[in-house]
Protein backbone atom coordinates (compact mmCIF):
# COMPACT_ATOMS: atom_id res chain seq x y z
CA UNK A 1 0.00 0.00 0.00
CA UNK A 2 2.53 2.12 0.64
CA UNK A 3 4.35 1.97 -2.08
CA UNK A 4 1.48 2.77 -4.25
CA UNK A 5 1.67 6.72 -2.51
CA UNK A 6 2.07 8.99 -4.98
CA UNK A 7 2.67 12.63 -4.47
CA UNK A 8 0.50 14.72 -6.55
CA UNK A 9 0.47 18.28 -7.50
CA UNK A 10 0.04 19.85 -4.33
CA UNK A 11 3.20 19.12 -3.50
CA UNK A 12 4.66 21.53 -6.73
CA UNK A 13 5.27 24.65 -4.91
CA UNK A 14 4.73 27.67 -7.21
CA UNK A 15 8.02 29.93 -7.73
CA UNK A 16 7.91 33.92 -6.97
CA UNK A 17 7.31 34.44 -10.47
CA UNK A 18 4.42 32.02 -10.85
CA UNK A 19 2.74 34.03 -7.58
CA UNK A 20 0.53 37.25 -8.05
CA UNK A 21 1.29 40.47 -6.53
CA UNK A 22 0.03 39.89 -2.92
CA UNK A 23 0.94 35.93 -2.60
CA UNK A 24 4.49 37.16 -3.24
CA UNK A 25 5.16 39.95 -0.76
CA UNK A 26 3.00 36.80 1.94
CA UNK A 27 6.13 34.46 0.84
CA UNK A 28 8.68 36.87 1.31
CA UNK A 29 7.78 37.76 4.42
CA UNK A 30 7.94 33.91 5.39
CA UNK A 31 11.25 34.15 3.73
CA UNK A 32 12.51 36.96 5.51
CA UNK A 33 11.30 34.54 8.83
CA UNK A 34 8.33 37.33 9.65
CA UNK A 35 5.65 35.19 11.81
CA UNK A 36 2.04 36.14 9.97
CA UNK A 37 -0.53 36.95 12.61
CA UNK A 38 -4.22 36.15 12.77
CA UNK A 39 -6.21 38.62 10.39
CA UNK A 40 -3.33 39.34 8.30
CA UNK A 41 -3.75 38.34 4.83
CA UNK A 42 -2.89 34.92 3.73
CA UNK A 43 -3.48 32.14 0.64
CA UNK A 44 -6.12 30.12 1.60
CA UNK A 45 -4.19 26.78 1.13
CA UNK A 46 -1.91 28.20 3.33
CA UNK A 47 -4.93 29.04 6.35
CA UNK A 48 -5.96 25.48 5.23
CA UNK A 49 -2.80 23.67 6.13
CA UNK A 50 -2.52 25.28 9.46
CA UNK A 51 -6.22 24.49 10.38
CA UNK A 52 -5.52 21.03 9.59
CA UNK A 53 -2.15 20.16 10.89
CA UNK A 54 -3.54 22.23 13.96
CA UNK A 55 -6.44 20.76 14.74
CA UNK A 56 -5.25 17.56 14.27
CA UNK A 57 -2.07 18.34 16.71
CA UNK A 58 -4.80 19.28 19.39
CA UNK A 59 -7.34 16.31 18.49
CA UNK A 60 -4.02 14.38 19.47
CA UNK A 61 -3.36 15.88 22.57
CA UNK A 62 -6.79 15.35 23.72
CA UNK A 63 -7.05 11.69 22.66
CA UNK A 64 -3.80 11.31 23.96
CA UNK A 65 -5.16 11.29 27.30
CA UNK A 66 -7.18 8.19 27.18
CA UNK A 67 -3.61 5.69 27.16
CA UNK A 68 -2.35 7.17 30.30
CA UNK A 69 -5.54 8.29 32.06
CA UNK A 70 -5.95 4.05 32.02
CA UNK A 71 -3.48 4.16 34.66
CA UNK A 72 -4.15 7.12 36.83
CA UNK A 73 -5.90 4.53 39.33
CA UNK A 74 -3.75 1.77 38.98
CA UNK A 75 -0.24 3.85 39.33
CA UNK A 76 1.93 2.17 41.76
CA UNK A 77 2.30 4.87 44.50
CA UNK A 78 0.75 8.40 45.29
CA UNK A 79 3.53 10.38 44.52
CA UNK A 80 3.48 8.45 40.84
CA UNK A 81 -0.38 8.97 41.27
CA UNK A 82 0.01 12.73 41.29
CA UNK A 83 2.50 12.93 38.67
CA UNK A 84 0.59 10.96 36.19
CA UNK A 85 -2.35 12.80 36.98
CA UNK A 86 -0.72 16.30 36.34
CA UNK A 87 0.75 15.23 33.34
CA UNK A 88 -2.54 14.20 31.73
CA UNK A 89 -4.62 17.26 32.72
CA UNK A 90 -1.39 19.13 30.96
CA UNK A 91 -2.43 17.25 27.71
CA UNK A 92 -5.49 18.56 28.08
CA UNK A 93 -4.26 22.00 28.38
CA UNK A 94 -2.23 21.63 24.95
CA UNK A 95 -5.43 20.99 23.39
CA UNK A 96 -7.00 23.88 24.25
CA UNK A 97 -3.74 26.18 23.67
CA UNK A 98 -4.19 24.57 20.30
CA UNK A 99 -7.75 24.73 19.53
CA UNK A 100 -7.48 28.05 20.71
CA UNK A 101 -4.59 28.77 17.98
CA UNK A 102 -6.84 26.99 15.26
CA UNK A 103 -9.91 29.69 16.50
CA UNK A 104 -7.99 32.58 15.32
CA UNK A 105 -8.02 31.29 11.43
CA UNK A 106 -11.74 31.51 11.58
CA UNK A 107 -12.88 28.28 12.77
CA UNK A 108 -15.09 27.29 15.28
CA UNK A 109 -13.93 24.98 18.30
CA UNK A 110 -17.03 22.85 17.91
CA UNK A 111 -17.17 22.77 14.23
CA UNK A 112 -13.62 21.06 14.73
CA UNK A 113 -14.42 18.75 17.35
CA UNK A 114 -17.30 17.53 15.52
CA UNK A 115 -14.80 16.69 12.42
CA UNK A 116 -12.71 14.68 14.95
CA UNK A 117 -16.21 12.84 16.15
CA UNK A 118 -17.12 12.09 12.35
CA UNK A 119 -13.97 10.88 11.23
CA UNK A 120 -13.64 13.32 8.87
CA UNK A 121 -10.15 14.58 10.65
CA UNK A 122 -7.30 12.34 11.87
CA UNK A 123 -5.38 12.47 15.31
CA UNK A 124 -1.78 10.94 15.99
CA UNK A 125 -1.74 6.96 15.28
CA UNK A 126 0.32 6.66 18.50
CA UNK A 127 -2.99 7.08 20.73
CA UNK A 128 -4.36 3.70 18.42
CA UNK A 129 -2.20 1.46 21.31
CA UNK A 130 -3.18 -0.23 24.34
CA UNK A 131 -1.60 0.74 27.73
CA UNK A 132 -0.91 -2.81 29.07
CA UNK A 133 1.38 -2.68 31.87
CA UNK A 134 2.63 0.05 34.18
CA UNK A 135 6.10 0.56 32.06
CA UNK A 136 4.30 1.41 28.54
CA UNK A 137 3.29 4.85 30.96
CA UNK A 138 7.19 5.05 31.60
CA UNK A 139 7.57 3.80 27.63
CA UNK A 140 4.76 6.99 26.63
CA UNK A 141 6.27 9.58 28.41
CA UNK A 142 10.49 8.60 27.21
CA UNK A 143 9.11 7.83 23.91
CA UNK A 144 6.17 9.34 22.62
CA UNK A 145 6.35 12.74 24.40
CA UNK A 146 9.72 12.50 23.62
CA UNK A 147 8.97 11.89 19.71
CA UNK A 148 6.62 14.85 20.20
CA UNK A 149 9.28 17.54 21.81
CA UNK A 150 11.13 16.72 18.89
CA UNK A 151 8.47 17.70 16.70
CA UNK A 152 7.89 20.71 18.50
CA UNK A 153 10.72 22.29 19.27
CA UNK A 154 11.26 22.97 15.76
CA UNK A 155 7.36 24.15 15.47
CA UNK A 156 8.34 27.10 18.20
CA UNK A 157 10.01 28.59 15.04
CA UNK A 158 6.62 28.03 12.55
CA UNK A 159 5.48 31.02 10.75
CA UNK A 160 2.33 31.15 12.30
CA UNK A 161 2.24 33.40 15.50
CA UNK A 162 -0.43 31.82 17.09
CA UNK A 163 1.01 28.60 16.77
CA UNK A 164 4.31 29.46 17.44
CA UNK A 165 3.14 30.82 20.88
CA UNK A 166 1.54 27.88 21.80
CA UNK A 167 3.97 25.28 21.03
CA UNK A 168 6.66 27.56 23.45
CA UNK A 169 4.23 26.77 26.41
CA UNK A 170 3.69 23.36 25.53
CA UNK A 171 7.04 22.23 24.38
CA UNK A 172 7.90 23.45 28.53
CA UNK A 173 5.77 21.19 29.80
CA UNK A 174 6.78 18.30 27.42
CA UNK A 175 10.17 18.23 28.82
CA UNK A 176 8.86 17.45 32.24
CA UNK A 177 6.59 14.42 30.44
CA UNK A 178 9.19 13.10 28.76
CA UNK A 179 11.84 13.20 32.06
CA UNK A 180 9.01 11.46 34.11
CA UNK A 181 8.68 8.73 31.58
CA UNK A 182 12.34 7.99 31.35
CA UNK A 183 12.29 8.49 35.55
CA UNK A 184 10.05 5.04 35.36
CA UNK A 185 11.83 3.18 33.08
CA UNK A 186 15.47 3.54 35.20
CA UNK A 187 13.20 2.80 38.22
CA UNK A 188 12.25 -0.41 36.78
CA UNK A 189 15.64 -1.15 34.58
CA UNK A 190 17.25 -1.06 38.53
CA UNK A 191 14.40 -3.02 39.89
CA UNK A 192 13.44 -7.00 39.77
CA UNK A 193 14.26 -9.02 36.64
CA UNK A 194 10.21 -8.97 36.07
CA UNK A 195 10.32 -5.29 36.20
CA UNK A 196 13.15 -5.06 33.97
CA UNK A 197 11.86 -7.35 31.65
CA UNK A 198 8.12 -5.23 31.93
CA UNK A 199 10.29 -2.38 30.64
CA UNK A 200 11.94 -4.18 28.01
CA UNK A 201 8.39 -5.54 26.75
CA UNK A 202 7.20 -1.91 26.80
CA UNK A 203 9.73 -0.74 24.21
CA UNK A 204 9.44 -3.81 22.47
CA UNK A 205 5.79 -2.63 21.93
CA UNK A 206 6.26 1.56 21.59
CA UNK A 207 9.46 1.91 19.69
CA UNK A 208 8.10 1.50 16.17
CA UNK A 209 4.79 3.28 16.67
CA UNK A 210 6.61 6.29 17.97
CA UNK A 211 8.77 6.04 15.25
CA UNK A 212 5.60 6.31 12.97
CA UNK A 213 4.52 9.43 14.96
CA UNK A 214 6.68 11.65 12.72
CA UNK A 215 4.60 10.78 9.37
CA UNK A 216 5.00 8.84 6.20
CA UNK A 217 9.18 9.05 4.79
CA UNK A 218 9.70 12.19 2.90
CA UNK A 219 8.91 10.70 -0.83
CA UNK A 220 5.50 9.57 0.64
CA UNK A 221 4.53 12.71 2.38
CA UNK A 222 1.70 14.92 0.94
CA UNK A 223 2.32 18.18 2.82
CA UNK A 224 5.91 18.44 3.22
CA UNK A 225 7.10 20.26 0.61
CA UNK A 226 4.85 22.76 1.03
CA UNK A 227 4.35 22.85 4.41
CA UNK A 228 7.93 23.57 4.34
CA UNK A 229 8.08 26.57 1.68
CA UNK A 230 5.47 28.16 4.08
CA UNK A 231 7.70 27.51 7.38
CA UNK A 232 4.58 25.51 8.59
CA UNK A 233 7.10 22.59 9.28
CA UNK A 234 11.02 23.63 9.32
CA UNK A 235 12.20 20.10 9.58
CA UNK A 236 11.21 16.92 7.35
CA UNK A 237 9.34 14.26 8.55
CA UNK A 238 12.67 11.80 8.19
CA UNK A 239 14.93 14.06 9.49
CA UNK A 240 12.67 14.43 12.42
CA UNK A 241 12.64 10.23 12.67
CA UNK A 242 16.76 10.39 12.06
CA UNK A 243 17.48 12.63 15.26
CA UNK A 244 14.68 11.12 17.37
CA UNK A 245 16.74 7.76 16.73
CA UNK A 246 20.06 9.49 17.24
CA UNK A 247 18.97 11.04 20.63
CA UNK A 248 17.55 7.86 21.91
CA UNK A 249 19.25 4.73 21.43
CA UNK A 250 21.93 6.00 23.81
CA UNK A 251 18.99 6.75 26.56
CA UNK A 252 17.94 3.19 26.07
CA UNK A 253 21.60 1.68 26.17
CA UNK A 254 22.01 3.57 29.43
CA UNK A 255 19.41 2.05 31.39
CA UNK A 256 20.28 -1.56 29.89
CA UNK A 257 17.10 -1.57 27.34
CA UNK A 258 17.39 -3.21 23.86
CA UNK A 259 15.82 -1.29 20.73
CA UNK A 260 13.89 -3.95 18.77
CA UNK A 261 15.53 -3.30 15.36
CA UNK A 262 17.66 -6.15 14.25
CA UNK A 263 18.90 -3.04 11.43
CA UNK A 264 20.26 -0.72 14.11
CA UNK A 265 24.11 0.23 13.31
CA UNK A 266 26.09 3.41 14.37
CA UNK A 267 26.89 4.72 10.99
CA UNK A 268 30.62 5.81 11.91
CA UNK A 269 30.68 8.18 8.74
CA UNK A 270 27.22 9.65 9.18
CA UNK A 271 27.92 10.14 12.33
CA UNK A 272 24.31 9.07 13.34
CA UNK A 273 22.42 5.50 13.56
CA UNK A 274 21.33 3.46 10.45
CA UNK A 275 17.92 1.60 11.08
CA UNK A 276 15.38 -0.83 9.78
CA UNK A 277 12.35 0.23 7.81
CA UNK A 278 8.50 1.29 9.36
CA UNK A 279 5.88 -1.43 8.83
CA UNK A 280 4.11 0.93 6.53
CA UNK A 281 1.45 -0.74 5.74
CA UNK A 282 0.64 -1.27 9.37
CA UNK A 283 0.61 2.82 9.80
CA UNK A 284 -1.46 2.67 7.35
CA UNK A 285 -3.96 0.45 8.98
CA UNK A 286 -4.14 2.68 11.67
CA UNK A 287 -4.39 5.55 9.83
CA UNK A 288 -7.66 4.00 8.33
CA UNK A 289 -9.06 3.21 12.05
CA UNK A 290 -7.78 -0.23 11.67
CA UNK A 291 -5.47 -0.44 15.26
CA UNK A 292 -6.18 -2.06 18.05
CA UNK A 293 -7.78 1.31 20.12
CA UNK A 294 -9.03 2.99 17.16
CA UNK A 295 -12.78 2.22 18.14
CA UNK A 296 -12.24 2.11 22.02
CA UNK A 297 -11.05 5.72 21.11
CA UNK A 298 -13.57 7.68 19.23
CA UNK A 299 -16.41 5.55 21.78
CA UNK A 300 -14.49 6.90 24.89
CA UNK A 301 -14.61 11.12 22.99
CA UNK A 302 -18.20 10.52 21.76
CA UNK A 303 -19.30 9.41 25.19
CA UNK A 304 -17.55 12.28 26.75
CA UNK A 305 -18.81 15.26 24.35
CA UNK A 306 -22.31 13.49 24.89
CA UNK A 307 -22.15 13.37 28.88
CA UNK A 308 -21.04 16.74 28.74
CA UNK A 309 -23.76 18.25 26.89
CA UNK A 310 -25.94 19.20 29.96
CA UNK A 311 -22.53 21.39 31.38
CA UNK A 312 -22.30 23.13 27.87
CA UNK A 313 -25.90 24.03 27.81
CA UNK A 314 -25.82 25.36 31.40
CA UNK A 315 -22.17 27.41 30.50
CA UNK A 316 -24.56 28.98 27.66
CA UNK A 317 -27.39 29.95 29.77
CA UNK A 318 -25.36 31.48 32.09
CA UNK A 319 -23.24 33.52 29.67
CA UNK A 320 -27.08 34.41 27.84
CA UNK A 321 -28.31 35.53 31.06
CA UNK A 322 -25.00 37.65 32.08
CA UNK A 323 -25.48 39.22 29.05
CA UNK A 324 -29.19 40.52 29.48
CA UNK A 325 -28.62 41.78 32.92
CA UNK A 326 -25.99 43.58 31.25
CA UNK A 327 -28.08 44.64 28.47
CA UNK A 328 -30.79 45.87 31.04
CA UNK A 329 -28.48 47.19 34.67
CA UNK A 330 -29.04 50.61 35.28
CA UNK A 331 -25.64 52.52 34.85
CA UNK A 332 -24.16 53.09 38.25
CA UNK A 333 -24.50 56.94 38.71
CA UNK A 334 -20.74 58.69 39.08
N1 LIG B 1 -0.73 9.91 12.79
O1 LIG B 1 2.04 14.75 4.30
P1 LIG B 1 2.23 14.25 5.68
C1 LIG B 1 1.76 14.32 21.37
C2 LIG B 1 -1.17 11.99 8.13
S1 LIG B 1 1.35 15.31 20.09
C3 LIG B 1 -1.85 10.21 12.10
O2 LIG B 1 3.62 13.97 6.09
P2 LIG B 1 2.05 16.52 7.50
C4 LIG B 1 1.77 14.88 22.75
C5 LIG B 1 -1.18 13.48 7.82
O3 LIG B 1 -2.02 14.17 8.71
C6 LIG B 1 1.38 14.24 18.65
N2 LIG B 1 -1.81 10.79 10.87
O4 LIG B 1 1.49 15.25 6.70
C7 LIG B 1 1.25 13.88 23.69
C8 LIG B 1 -1.66 13.48 6.40
O5 LIG B 1 -3.06 13.21 6.36
P3 LIG B 1 -4.16 14.34 5.91
C9 LIG B 1 0.83 14.94 17.51
C10 LIG B 1 -0.61 11.10 10.37
O6 LIG B 1 0.92 17.13 8.19
C11 LIG B 1 2.08 12.93 24.25
C12 LIG B 1 -1.01 12.22 5.83
O7 LIG B 1 -0.73 11.38 6.94
N3 LIG B 1 1.76 15.91 17.03
O8 LIG B 1 2.05 13.22 21.09
C13 LIG B 1 0.58 10.85 11.06
O9 LIG B 1 2.88 17.38 6.61
C14 LIG B 1 1.58 12.00 25.14
C15 LIG B 1 0.26 12.54 5.05
O10 LIG B 1 1.34 12.94 5.91
C16 LIG B 1 1.45 16.73 16.02
O11 LIG B 1 0.36 16.70 15.50
C17 LIG B 1 0.49 10.21 12.30
N4 LIG B 1 1.58 9.90 13.04
O12 LIG B 1 3.06 15.86 8.57
C18 LIG B 1 -0.09 13.91 24.05
C19 LIG B 1 2.52 17.71 15.61
N5 LIG B 1 1.62 11.26 10.28
O13 LIG B 1 -4.11 15.43 6.95
C20 LIG B 1 -0.60 12.98 24.96
C21 LIG B 1 2.06 18.62 14.51
C22 LIG B 1 1.09 11.75 9.16
O14 LIG B 1 -3.75 14.84 4.57
C23 LIG B 1 0.25 12.02 25.53
N6 LIG B 1 1.91 17.91 13.27
N7 LIG B 1 -0.25 11.65 9.21
O15 LIG B 1 -5.46 13.61 5.93
C24 LIG B 1 2.92 17.68 12.40
O16 LIG B 1 4.07 18.02 12.66
C25 LIG B 1 2.58 17.05 11.08
O17 LIG B 1 1.20 17.17 10.89
C26 LIG B 1 3.02 15.54 10.97
C27 LIG B 1 2.57 15.03 9.61
C28 LIG B 1 4.52 15.44 11.07
C29 LIG B 1 2.36 14.71 12.06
Amino acid sequence: MYAQMVKTDADRVKSLDEMDPQERAFQQRIDAGEKIEPKEWMPEPYRKTLVRQISQHAHSEVVGQLPEGNWITRAPTLERKAILLAKVQDEAGHGLYLYCAAETLGVSRDDLYEQLLAGRAKYSSIFNYPTLSWADIGAIGWLVDGAAIMNQVQLQKTSYGPYSRAMIRICKEESFHQRQGYDIMMKLCAGTAEQKAMAQDAIDRWWWPSLMMFGPSDDASVHSVQSMAWKIKILSNDELRQRFVDQTVPQAEFIGLKVPDPDLKWNEKRQSYDFGEVDWDEFFQVLAGNGPCNRERMASRTRAWEDGAWFREALTAHADKAAKRKATAPIAAE
